[in-house]
């Protein structure tokens, strides 16, 4: 049976420009796929936009539109994040897509023909920007916890979910699934919250209307937020199981830390109240800084991805996002760093050392692989790192910690260089050219599965080092190579980037 993985980024409000942190979750997330897919996973990635609520409602009425025509125009701008990043989602879901209407009415027809929905009066705050409700007590100098920014007072009557009789049943599972909820300090972070006492959720707005319509309540729409998690299950063809999308599920969901309740308690609350299987887990990442402060417009230190990518290279962003802060923590943007990794990382040690070892190859060997004599010991050290990469990989990539990947993939580019330094093939050329032909040789086999595994990290980079080194069919477990084969005559692969100081 084919084994089956499937991947979230959280949608996106299109209220505004898409900026480091959209484009952070969907790299990660697209990293994860294409190594699954590398490793022979039939693999369904979905990202999308969160197009309902009060703040996108506001945000059209801003520019004097309405609300539909709002998210139509700016919902493209996320859509290019799949070409700007590379990304290589499988689908791109709008919560205002028929089929998505479809599943946030069966689910909310679920939750109350299970006896989990009632009617009562709402009374209390709500921060627009987060879409969130608070009480009085969880608001800091009257203001959102979250965020930071103004709450509004709202009383209306509204539709409630029984969230306060999931509190034990979250915890019996947190407790027997210790990996729902990665990192483990998040994990304890949500604990805490669950065992702090779960209060019922207001559900339902009436004082707006861009939202799906509660089923059988016109005068409601529903709470942006059950809407939009319950996208994670439009996209596999719930609730038809015999959907062909239907295999993927459950999910591994990678989100911010700042949503984390809402994935980590209230989603799988809603899905037990609606008997459907939990997601495989739910992952949070931290926040991206910028020089040390806080992303904000008012601060004019947004970072705009694209212009990254215009910069810097496609592949070098994914390679800097993910090779700098381990995924789960916070982590600081500074163009000094990034220049600094594209520089040190990628120019010099791995791509300095594939354009030496390769143009020795094509003016010394006629550019075909040479001959593997008998090995020596410093053969096999190379060998024996590079032989174990794929699992190496393969299994931080499973603990979603991408940047020890990287750390994984750079032990063979640091063995690889220590290698050439030891070996000095431009000497043996001299005195023993068979042995530097050698030489050459596991240089070459040491670069193989560094040239497959990088795919996931950095596609077109890796499809050329894959030419460059003989490799027709990029999968985790190699066929050696022929001796004799012809290879591409080299070409570089990073450049580096001057700055004034150099
Ligand atoms: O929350 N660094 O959407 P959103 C890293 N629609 N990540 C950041 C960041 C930063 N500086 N700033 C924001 C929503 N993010 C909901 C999700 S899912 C069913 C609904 C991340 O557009 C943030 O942590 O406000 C979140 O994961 C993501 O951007 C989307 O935020």
């Amino acid at each position: 049976m084919t084994r089956t993985a499937y991947v979230t980024t959280p949608i996106y409000y299109p209220s505004g420009k898409p900026h480091l942190g959209s484009a952070y979750t969907s790299l990660a997330a697209d990293v994860y796929a294409r190594f699954k897919r590398l490793d022979g996973f039939d693999t369904y990635f979905l990202t999308g936009t969160d197009e309902h609520g009060l703040k996108i409602q506001r945000a059209a009425e801003k520019e004097g539109l309405t609300p539909q025509a709002f998210v139509d125009k700016m919902a493209a701008d996320f859509k290019q994040l799949t070409p700007m990043m590379g990304l290589s989602n499988d689908r791109f879901i709008r919560t205002t897509d028929i089929d998505h209407l479809a599943a946030a009415t069966t689910m909310w027809q679920a939750l109350e023909k299970n006896g989990f929905i009632y009617k009562a009066k709402y009374a209390g705050w709500y921060s627009v920007p987060d879409e969130t409700f608070y009480t009085e007590e969880e608001l800091v100098d009257g203001k959102s916890p979250d965020s930071g920014h103004p709450v509004e007072w709202v009383e209306e009557e509204s539709y409630y979910f029984k969230l306060s009789a999931f509190g034990d049943k979250l915890l019996a599972y947190y407790e027997q699934n210790p990996d729902f909820i990665k990192p483990d300090s998040r994990r304890n972070e949500v604990m805490s919250f669950v065992k702090s006492g779960l209060k019922d959720l207001s559900i339902s707005r009436s004082t707006f209307n861009w939202g799906v319509p509660v089923p059988g309540d016109d005068k409601h729409i529903m709470y942006v937020w059950i809407d939009a998690l319950t996208n994670y299950l439009t996209a596999t063809g719930w609730p038809d199981t015999t959907h062909a999308n239907w295999k993927y599920w459950p999910a591994v969901h990678l989100v911010g830390k700042d949503i984390l309740r809402f994935h980590a308690v209230y989603w799988p609350a809603m899905l037990m109240a609606a008997d459907v299987p939990l997601p495989k887990c739910v992952f949070a990442h931290g926040w991206w800084t910028v020089d040390g402060a806080k992303m904000s417009k008012s601060k004019g230190n947004v970072i705009d991805p694209a212009q990254l990518v215009t910069e810097y290279g496609r592949d070098q962003v994914r390679y800097f996002l993910m090779r700098e802060v381990p995924f789960g923590q916070d982590g600081d943007f500074s163009h000094a760093r990034m220049i600094d990794r594209i520089n040190k990382d990628l120019a010099n040690d791995l791509g300095n050392l594939f354009q030496r070892v390769l143009s020795m190859v094509a003016k010394n060997c006629d550019g075909v692989v040479p001959e593997m004599l008998e090995l020596s010991a410093d053969d096999r050290t190379l060998l024996e790192v590079a032989k174990h990469l794929p699992a190496k990989v393969r299994d931080a990539v499973e603990g979603l910690a991408f940047n020890k990947a990287l750390d994984a993939i750079w032990e063979v580019v640091s063995a690889g260089n220590r290698y050439m330094d030891s070996q000095k093939p431009w000497e043996l050329k001299k005195t023993d050219p068979a042995r530097m032909a050698h030489c050459l040789r596991v240089l070459i086999e040491s670069f193989r599965p560094v040239s497959v595994v990088l795919e996931a990290f950095m596609p077109e980079s890796a499809k050329r080092m894959q030419e460059l080194v003989g490799v027709t069919d990029a999968v985790l477990e190699l066929p050696s190579l022929a001796a004799g084969t012809q290879l591409p005559s080299p070409s570089g692969l990073f450049m580096r980037i001057q700055t004034e100081a150099a």
